[in-house]
C-alpha cells in the first residue's frame, strides 16, 4: 500500500530548553562551555538591539532598507556556533545574527543596509557569502560549494539558510536533490518564520512540516524549536559532523517567529493578529536563553544590565561611523562588480546610464 499521507505530529519538535528557559532534554544538553554560551548570549543581545536601532535608523530618513531578524536570534546563532571556520554560509537575507557570531562587524551590516556595497565584503577567513537577496538560489550556490569540497577534499560543509516561502522556489529542490545524490557536504537550514511577507507558510506548502520535504530527497531531518539555542545548536551539529563524514546532507527546520515586519515598507498589522503576536512573546529566544544562564550561575542581572549598556554605546558609535563615510561608491562599481570583466552588454548599459545620469543634472 502507498502511505498516502506522512504523519508529521509523529516527529516531535526537538526541544531542550523549554519557553520558561527551563532544560526539559537533560541528556541532550551539550553542556557547551562558559565563554561559547555567553558568546552566543551576548551577540544575540547585539543582534536584537542592532536591529531595534536600525528600524529606528531608518524610520529617521538615515538608512536605506532593513529587514530585522528579532525572534530568530536563536536559529541563527545555534546554527552558526555549530560551524567551523572553514565552513561556508549561502546566506539569504535575514542573517544578522550569524554573520556576528561569525565575525562579520554590525559596520559592514550597516554599511549594507545604508545602501554603501563595501558592507558585502567579508573579512579576512570569514567563509560567509555576501548578503542574498535571490531567494531560492542560496540552495544551488550552497551544492556547488559542496561539490567543490568534496571534490577537493577540503573537509569544508557548505550551510545554507531559506525561509519558509523560499522551499515553494525550484532551487530550493534542485540543489538539495544535486547534494544528496552526490553526497555533498550540506546542510539545509530553513528559517520557517511563519511568514513570507503577508502569505503565512500554509499557504506556501501543503505539507505537515517543512522538515518532512527530506523524505523526497532521501536523506535525514528534523523540526526543530527553533527559538532554542541549545536545540539549534546540537541539531546542526549533529548534521555537521554528518556532512563531514561523508554521508551526504541533512535537513533542519528552524520553527520559529519573524517578531518585527518584514522588512521596513512592511506593516504586519494588516495581516497578522495581536494574539498570535502576543503568544509568539511569551517565546523569545532571548528570554529563555537568558534564564538558563542565570540558573546555571553563569550571568547575572548587573552584567546583563551593562551589556545592554554597551552594546547601545557600540551601536551608535557604529551606526555615526558609517553615516560619516556616506553612500560612497561609484556608478561604475555597480557595474564593475557584477563579473569580473564587464560584458559587452553591461558595458553599453553603463554608457548609457552614464548619459541619463548626466541628462538629469
Ligand atoms: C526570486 C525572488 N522572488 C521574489 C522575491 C521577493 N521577495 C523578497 S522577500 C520575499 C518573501 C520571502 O519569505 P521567506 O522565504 O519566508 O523569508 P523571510 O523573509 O520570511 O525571512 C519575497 C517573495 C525575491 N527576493 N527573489
Ligand atoms: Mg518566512
Amino acid at each position: 500500500m502507498i502511505a498516502k499521507k506522512y504523519d508529521a505530529s509523529k516527529d516531535k519538535q526537538f526541544q531542550i530548553l523549554d519557553q520558561n528557559g527551563k532544560v526539559v532534554n537533560e541528556k541532550l544538553d551539550p553542556n557547551l562551555p562558559k565563554e561559547t554560551l555567553l558568546k552566543m548570549y551576548k551577540t544575540a543581545v547585539l543582534g536584537r538591539n542592532a536591529d531595534i536601532k536600525a528600524l529606528q535608523y531608518q524610520r529617521q530618513g538615515r538608512m536605506l532598507t532593513y529587514a530585522p531578524n528579532m525572534g530568530q536570534e536563536a536559529a541563527q546563532i545555534g546554527m552558526a556556533a555549530a560551524m567551523e571556520p572553514q565552513d561556508w554560509n549561502s546566506p539569504m537575507y535575514r542573517e544578522l545574527n550569524a554573520q556576528l557570531y561569525r565575525g562579520v562587524t554590525l559596520e559592514s551590516v550597516f554599511l549594507y543596509w545604508y545602501g554603501n556595497e563595501r558592507g558585502s565584503i567579508r573579512p579576512d577567513g570569514v567563509k560567509i557569502l555576501p548578503t542574498n537577496i535571490i531567494i531560492g538560489s542560496q540552495s544551488n550556490i550552497a551544492a556547488g560549494l559542496a561539490m567543490a569540497a568534496k571534490i577537493k577534499k577540503t573537509n569544508e560543509v557548505a550551510v545554507f539558510t531559506i525561509g519558509d516561502g523560499g522551499t515553494a522556489h525550484g532551487e530550493f529542490y534542485e540543489g538539495l536533490n544535486f547534494a544528496a545524490s552526490f553526497k555533498a557536504p550540506m546542510v539545509a537550514v530553513i528559517q520557517n518564520n511563519q511568514w513570507a511577507i503577508s502569505t503565512p507558510v500554509r499557504k506556501a506548502s501543503n505539507s505537515e512540516s517543512l522538515a518532512q520535504k527530506g523524505v523526497a530527497f532521501g536523506i535525514p531531518f528534523v523540526q526543530v524549536d527553533g527559538n532554542d539555542m541549545l536545540a539549534m545548536y546540537v541539531a546542526t551539529k549533529e548534521a555537521m559532523d554528518r556532512a563531514r563524514k561523508g554521508d551526504g546532507p541533512t535537513l533542519i527546520e528552524a520553527y520559529t517567529y519573524r517578531m518585527g515586519p518584514h522588512t521596513t515598507s512592511d506593516d504586519p498589522s494588516i495581516y497578522r493578529t495581536k494574539e498570535e503576536e502576543n503568544e509568539w512573546a511569551l517565546k523569545d529566544p532571548i528570554a529563555r536563553f537568558k534564564t538558563y544562564l542565570l540558573n546555571k550561575g553563569y550571568w547575572t542581572e548587573e552584567e546583563d544590565q551593562k551589556l545592554v549598556e554597551d552594546v547601545l554605546t557600540e551601536i551608535n558609535d557604529t551606526f555615526k561611523k558609517v553615516e560619516s563615510y556616506g553612500a560612497n561608491v561609484d556608478l561604475i562599481e555597480i557595474f564593475e562588480h557584477t563579473f569580473a570583466e564587464m560584458t559587452p552588454q553591461l558595458k553599453e548599459q553603463y554608457e548609457e546610464h552614464k548619459k541619463f545620469l548626466e541628462g538629469a543634472k
